[in-house]
This record gives structure tokens, sequence and C-alpha cells, in this order.
């Protein structure tokens, strides 16, 4: 017999697919959240007869369990971890751990491709057109490498992983790789996400008008509250606001943060770390603690939310020579323009700031982070510009 304790997100579920294309009925799959791993391992390690192998896929045990499995693995042998998530390195240290952030040609890895990858070698899964696809497809929505490859089928299957119970997916999916030749969604399906997609959009929309920004530590935060697509408004808001280190993503009926950035100076799993939790560079998350609830809840809860710059104007843009007009809630008036060469400055009420900047980028992110302002609409910028020559016209009569 074979057990596997996997993640019950689309990557944990994608381990549980494959183990049932190798293993059919001879495997049982236990879906778990990061929190109930170490139950289920417990359970194991107590009940389970000694000729079950153990795979444990996308989480990993506390140090109390780690040292248990340690003993188990010494005495009777049979269990086997594959990871991808940085804050599990030291497993690699147990000969029944293999933790692999990055592939030989630098590919980033899902516990999914590390998964097909090991029963394939060890001839216990044959390889197939259909089932490489979909491997492929859970990697590249897990490590979100489908962005910058615009793979939308990708997430799409994450969106439809969401649309459907597990057992109505891993059953689809089963019967999906077992009898076709490519993977492909059926005309259904293709419905039913395109909604899905609308939908996800008008949600991050509304997200995009509720963030806050708080000063934690050396960093500046985004805090929101988001119960679904985490990783899409974690996505989205990061690049809205980029001046932002990171998003917090609270969830408070499950009691629960995520924590994502866009940027390569800040790790997010040092951050989630500091509660407990863990993951990757750009994902984490960890549980609500009593500190994090302080941290991003209590001493956030008065702020008011940041305004998006404006999207559709035609004169007031960014990097314009004219000068770029900002604008906050306390209805402070900011300039960015171009002095000199590589000489940004920024006006704030008419007077310039004495900090100087080398770029447009580096002025911006200053004011968005000291002053919280948003590029005004056209329409407010050119009565701005009205003003500016009334007042001239009157001096010089
Ligand atoms: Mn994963």
């Amino acid at each position: 017999m074979y057990k596997l304790l996997t993640h019950n997100d689309l990557d944990g579920v994608g381990c549980g697919i494959l183990a049932k294309l190798a293993f059919g009925q001879e495997v049982k799959v236990r879906y778990n959240s990061i929190s109930s791993l170490n139950r289920e391992i417990e359970f194991f390690l107590e009940n389970d007869p000694p000729d079950t192998f153990l795979f444990i896929t996308d989480l990993s045990p506390n140090e109390e369990n780690e040292k248990k499995l340690e003993d188990y693995f010494k005495e009777i042998g049979n269990i086997q971890l594959l990871d991808h998530h940085k804050t599990a390195m030291h497993l690699n240290d147990y000969e029944w751990g293999l933790v692999l952030v990055e592939d030989e040609e630098g590919n980033l890895t899902s516990a999914t491709s590390l998964f097909y990858e090991f029963l394939v070698s060890q001839n216990l899964l044959k390889p197939t057109n259909a089932i490489s696809e979909f491997v492929e497809l859970v990697r590249q929505y897990d490590t979100w490498e489908w962005e910058k490859n615009e793979n939308q089928k990708a997430h799409a299957l994450n969106s439809l992983f969401f649309l459907v119970s597990i057992d109505e997916f891993e059953e689809k999916m089963i019967e999906r790789l077992t009898t076709n030749d490519e993977y492909d969604f059926d005309e259904f399906e293709k419905r039913l996400l395109n909604m899905e997609e609308d939908k996800i959009e008008r949600y991050i929309r509304r997200k995009k008008r509720e963030i806050v920004q708080a000063e934690i530590g050396d960093y500046f935060a985004g805090v929101i509250y988001a119960e679904s697509y985490h990783s899409e408004v974690g996505n989205e808001l990061g690049k809205e606001y980029s001046h932002l280190d990171y998003i917090v993503i609270l969830n408070m009926g499950s009691k629960k943060i995520s924590f994502r950035t866009i940027h390569d100076h800040v790790d997010v799993s040092e951050i989630a770390g500091i509660f407990g939790g863990g993951g990757h560079q750009k994902a984490s998350g960890c549980t609500l603690t009593d500190e994090a609830y302080k941290q991003y809840v209590l001493d956030t809860f008065h702020l008011d939310p940041l305004q998006e710059d404006a999207k559709r104007n035609r004169y007031n843009i960014k990097q314009s020579s004219f000068g770029s007009l900002y604008k906050n809630r306390n209805e402070d008036i900011f300039l960015i323009y171009l002095k000199s060469d590589e000489h940004w400055v920024i006006e704030k009420n008419k007077v310039a700031l004495e900090q100087t900047f080398t770029s447009f980028e580096q002025a911006e992110r200053f004011l968005k982070r000291n002053f919280e302002a948003w590029l005004v609409r056209d329409d407010v910028f050119v009565e701005y510009l009205m003003n500016e020559i009334e007042k001239l016209s009157n001096k010089e009569e």
C-alpha cells in the first residue's frame, strides 16, 4: 500500500492525481492544509501498517514530526518527501527528503513536477503527452511562470480547480489523462472559465480600492482583506502599487495571512517565518497569530485606502517633460518634473523638496511611499494649468 499526504491546493492535488494514475486503488491520498499535515503524520506513524510507503508532497512537517519521521525511517524506511518550498530546504539533510526549488536548467519546480519526475524515474508511472502537459500547466501556475509566458490555460486550470470540488476535479482529470492524447478543457468548461475570468477581474478591481498602506519595519506593505484569489489579488495589487514592498492578504474567516511580492529585494518567506509560517521568496503564508493580528489588523484599521493612478489620461502622464501632477488625501499638490539631466524634482504645493532623484521612477516611489499621492485625472490637471496661467496674467497686469 501507498499513502500520500499532500497540500490541498492545485499543486498538491496535482500530486494526488499522479499518485492515483500510478497506483490506482493501492494508494490512499489525504489533502491537507499546512496545519492539518502534522496530525496526519502522527496518525500514520501510530496506525498505518509498516509495509505502507508514505509520500509527503508540497508540505513539510514541524520539527517534532521531522524527528519522529527520521526515527521511523531508520527503523522501517518507506518514506519519501518531495517539496519545492525554500523554507523546507533543511529536510535535504535526511535520506527521505528531497527539496528542490530550481532544477538543473534553472526552471522553478513544483511539487507536481518533482513527483512526476520521481514516479517516472522509478518506473512507477509511464509518461504520456497528456500527463506531461498537465504537469507543466500545474508547474507554470504554481510558480507564476504562466504570466510571463501568457499561458492562460495554466491560469484557467487553477480557476477550474476552484470551481469544482477536489473529488470532482480529481475524477475529471484522471479520466481525461487516461483517455486523451492531449490535455484540454471541454466546451462547457471553456464557457464557465470565461465567466470566471470576468469575475476575478471585477473582484480585483474592488480590492484595488480597498488596500491601505502601512510602514512596517524597513518595508512598506499594502494590507488587504480577501477570501479568494489570493495569488491574483497579490500580483495585480503589487503591480498597481509597485512602490509597496509586499502585499499582505488577510483572510479573517480562516485566520490566515498570505504574503505576496513582485519584487526581488524582499523575501516574503522570511516575513511569514516571523509568525511561524513559510513558503517561497515571492509567495508565503502563516496563521493570523496575536502578534500578526496587532501588526496587520489593529494597527492598520484606522487607515484610509490608497487611490489608483488615473489610467486614461492623454495629458497628465508619467515622465512627461511638462511634469506629472499628483494629489493626496490632504489635497496637497505634487509635481514631478525633470529639472536638468538626470535630476528629477518633486514640488509639494509649489515648494521643491530637498531630495532630488536620478530617475522618474525613484521620484515617484518616494512620493508614493511618503505622501500616498496618486496621479490625478486630466480634468484636474487642466484646471491646475488654467489657474497657473490666470495667476501669471494677473501678475503681468
Ligand atoms: Mn506547491
